[in-house]
């Protein structure tokens, strides 16, 4: 399910940008769960969803 935080449909700097704006967010909710960044809906943006980020980081080039 994951292809990118953009709806662009790759995994790249203009997803890392929209990470980075959410990096060491709380409160992340549904439905966009801080527009994406928080890859695992664990509710913050953590170092958990850097990892799950870094795993898919340009696919879909
Ligand atoms: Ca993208
Ligand atoms: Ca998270």
């Amino acid at each position: 399910m994951i292809a990118g935080i953009d709806i662009d449909g790759d995994v790249d700097f203009g997803d890392y940008a929209m990470f980075a704006i959410h990096w060491a967010g709380v409160d992340c909710n549904e439905p966009d769960w801080c527009e994406g960044a928080d890859l695992d809906k664990s509710g913050f943006v953590d170092l958990y969803d850097l990892a799950k980020f870094a795993e898919h980081w340009l696919e879909g080039k």
